[in-house]
């Protein structure tokens, strides 16, 4: 099957002098903010030039969450009740590998994300962010263990990190994790959504709503901005976050991005600065889903961070990826951001750490893009919430 990038009954577009389109959201914003600079949101429209045909190489997948890609070229994918699974680049799919436990896969939890040790041909350790039950509740876990033999499960399980504290809920867990390029680990945290935990964001004796840095062993890395600090916690690198569902390194800069779930009309893309405050919930673009206003009701203040981008209204923003341009040489350190509600794979042209143009690809499939990744083939791998694997590649 292959299928287009723009919708059938769009009209036919032409681009301006700098070849740019009109602004792929066509919709009502939700609030009546304006943005902080131009371009921070609605960015001109751009289409991708080279023929692209999408595949889907796999329907079996039960509840995807998180998709990497292992060094032989084949692709890791958490399944959110608690198992993993292996597939080739073709789609063929390995049984269930077990041997995560303690997974609560209620709500929005459930087994979350994968990275592989980045000397994993030597040593198959893998390293994955889960929703743990905890008494009195759960929180957000990253934990490690060892890819067995014969890649049928995980072997000696260990939790390296819980973000506390405890909370009884079932949404916001957060759970995007990377590799640094030192060997060290990115793991997000949400603030569990309530309006009981949400001030914990601002909290820095607190994991909920944080980018962490770890070592592999769970341990704050050495440098991270608040080691030392009275009443905080040593592991946290940015805070004032809400539900960040996506982190990625730029192959250049080696920046960490990030983006996350805001309320209805501020969902966010960030460049991520040690110690810094990303807002949430004193400043945010967009209002609760109640439609009031979320806190004080304003978008700006000093010494808080302001997105790099942001969507009103939200396209709910999962997995995203920097490409490489090995295979799509135009889409080369493009952001590539998987879209839950949007039901689209969104691409962010970015210049100068500003988004100058954005896409929406696969906007004609109805699926709920979880997470990508980028094969060692240069292809792009998707995985929805229906249980699709996509394979995306020139034609
Ligand atoms: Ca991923
Ligand atoms: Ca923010």
């Amino acid at each position: 099957m292959s299928a287009a990038c723009t919708k059938k009954d769009a009209p036919v577009q032409t681009p301006d002098a700098a070849g740019n389109y009109p602004p792929v959201e066509t919709e009502s914003p939700n609030s009546a903010y304006q943005p902080a600079f131009a371009g921070q949101t609605r960015a001109p429209g751009v289409k991708t030039s080279a023929a692209l045909d999408a595949q889907v190489i796999s329907k079996a997948l039960n509840k995807p969450w998180g998709i990497v890609t292992l060094p032989d070229g084949r692709l890791l994918i958490t399944e959110k009740e608690g198992t993993l699974r292996i597939a080739k680049p073709d789609g063929t799919l390995s049984a269930a590998i077990t041997g995560i436990t303690h997974v609560n896969s209620a709500g929005q939890g459930g087994l979350l994300d994968v990275v592989p040790d980045p000397d994993f041909t030597a040593n198959r350790m893998i390293y994955w962010t889960f929703s743990e039950n905890v008494s009195p509740g759960n929180l957000t876990a990253v934990g490690k263990g060892r890819l067995s033999n014969d890649e049928t499960r995980i072997e000696n399980p260990q939790v390296i990190y819980r973000a506390i504290p405890v909370y009884d809920g079932d949404k916001h867990f957060g759970g995007r994790i990377v590799f640094d390029r030192s060997g060290n680990l990115f793991v997000s945290t949400g603030e569990r959504s309530d309006l009981e935990t949400r001030p914990k964001a601002q909290q820095l004796d607190a994991a909920l709503g944080k980018i962490l840095h770890l070592t592999k062993d769970g341990q704050p890395v050495s440098g991270n901005p608040f080691i030392g600090q009275a009443n905080a916690l040593p592991q946290i690198y940015t805070y004032g976050h809400r539900n960040p569902q996506s982190l990625a390194i730029h192959p250049e800069t080696g920046d960490l991005w990030e983006a996350e779930m805001g309320p209805r009309g501020g969902d966010e893309v960030n460049r991520i600065i040690a110690g810094k405050n990303y807002g949430w919930p004193t400043i945010t673009y967009g209002i609760e889903y109640s439609g009031a206003k979320v806190g004080e009701g304003i978008t700006q203040k000093a010494g808080l961070e302001q997105p790099v981008y942001y969507w009103d209204p939200v396209v709910s923003v999962s997995g995203m990826i920097f490409y490489s341009g090995k295979a799509i040489p135009e889409w080369k350190n493009n952001l590539l951001i998987g879209c839950l509600s949007g039901q689209h794979i969104a691409r962010l042209v970015l210049q100068d750490n500003k988004v100058v143009g954005e896409e929406r690809l696969l906007a004609t499939e109805g699926e709920r893009f979880r997470d990508l990744a980028e094969g060692t083939d240069g292809a792009v791998y998707a995985v929805t919430d229906g249980g699709k694997l996509y394979r995306i590649a020139l034609k």
